[in-house]
């Protein structure tokens, strides 16, 4: 299958994160993308297509234009203030506090259109952020012009990012602008399924109010794990959403066979909304020994779930996701790629 990525991703290289109270090396970082391209060509997944300039049109239907602006200047407003570290947000806009007012000041705006601490802004974000957005987007042309199936070697990751919001190593939301360029390629209904260990907080955001769409994911359970409030079961979407929204927080310790039982069951879903195309949100932090995760999943099932999902018979977009900090990030996305394939 064809393979979509750039080199632009590079230009995202953050010097932190806070994590456990400290400023660390990110989880998120080039090394991972790199990775995953090198187990793609092991592996024989060698169609590698440097994604044209798409422009911000798609993206402009789904993501607020005032938070697009902010992403695009953020780093240099913060640089021209004389910050001396990363743009990291530090005061929000919690409960009982304004919430339509958007500070001029960009420390204000920082906390205004973050929904999470961990992520800096760092020069350079936004021009990586734009191309992994292009990799989805080619992506997602190249499975409307009749192929079975693309891989967007997307980094930085985007399910995070919500209408209005970054956070989670996310500032656009990849996936979901592919699906809306699915639909306006000519797919009448379309299906986000988010298997990434995280929910898709900002997938289900952005397309929660909306007919069109189905999203499910299946995730760590949001009372132990990141982003905590959101991804429940009772999240079923609303007006015309109501019913396309899928929700399977799993517990700590979570092996393939209860794993497989959610993504049957989310399937059986999608089928069931009729969608003529899937974007699938790959995270591969559902491994074992990733760091940041508590699922089982052994790089042995990542085959088999590549498999099931070959057996959904739709159109396939992969956009990559999460997957952090082993040797085995790589192997792991190029197996579900491998097992795709073998249907
Ligand atoms: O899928 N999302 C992630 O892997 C990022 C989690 C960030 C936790 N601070
Ligand atoms: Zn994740």
């Amino acid at each position: 299958m064809r393979v979509f990525f750039s080199p632009d991703h590079q230009l995202r290289d953050a010097a932190s994160e806070l994590h456990g109270g400290l400023l660390v090396k990110p989880f998120e970082g080039p090394f991972r993308a790199e990775l995953v391209a090198a187990a793609l060509r092991e592996q024989g997944h060698g169609d590698f297509h440097e994604p044209p300039s798409h422009g911000l049109e798609t993206a402009l239907k789904l993501h607020d234009a005032g938070y697009v602006a902010f992403l695009q200047t953020a780093w240099e407003r913060w640089a021209a203030d004389g910050y001396e570290g990363e743009a990291i947000p530090s005061c929000f806009p919690v409960r009982r506090m304004v919430q339509n007012r958007v500070p001029a000041d960009i420390d204000g705006a920082l906390g205004y259109y973050a929904f999470a601490a961990e992520t800096a802004i760092t020069q350079g974000t936004w021009r990586a952020a734009v191309s992994s957005m292009d990799s989805a987007l080619a992506g997602a042309n190249h499975v409307a012009d009749g192929n079975r199936a693309a891989f967007a070697l997307c980094r930085p990751p985007g399910h995070h990012a919500s209408i209005d919001q970054f956070g989670g190593y996310c500032f656009l939301n990849n996936a979901a602008i592919a699906a809306q360029r699915l639909l306006e390629r000519g797919a009448g209904r379309v299906a986000v399924l988010d298997v990434d260990f995280h929910h898709g907080n900002g997938t289900q955001d952005i397309f929660y109010r909306r007919g069109d769409v189905f999203f499910a994911s299946i995730h760590g359970d949001p009372e132990h794990a990141f982003p905590h409030f959101l991804g429940f079961a009772d999240e079923t979407g609303e007006g015309q959403g109501e019913g396309a929204t899928a929700n399977y927080p799993l517990p700590s310790g979570t092996g393939y066979p209860q794993w497989l039982e959610a993504l049957d069951d989310a399937l059986a879903r999608i089928a069931g909304f009729g969608a003529q195309a899937l974007v699938v949100s790959l995270g591969v932090d559902t491994f074992e020994r990733d760091p940041i995760s508590f699922f089982k999943l052994t790089s042995e099932d990542f085959i088999r779930y590549g498999s099931v999902l070959a057996q959904a018979g739709l159109p396939t977009l992969f956009c990559m996701e999460g997957g952090y900090g082993v040797q085995e990030l790589g192997l792991n996305a190029a197996n579900v790629l491998t097992g795709f394939e073998q249907g």
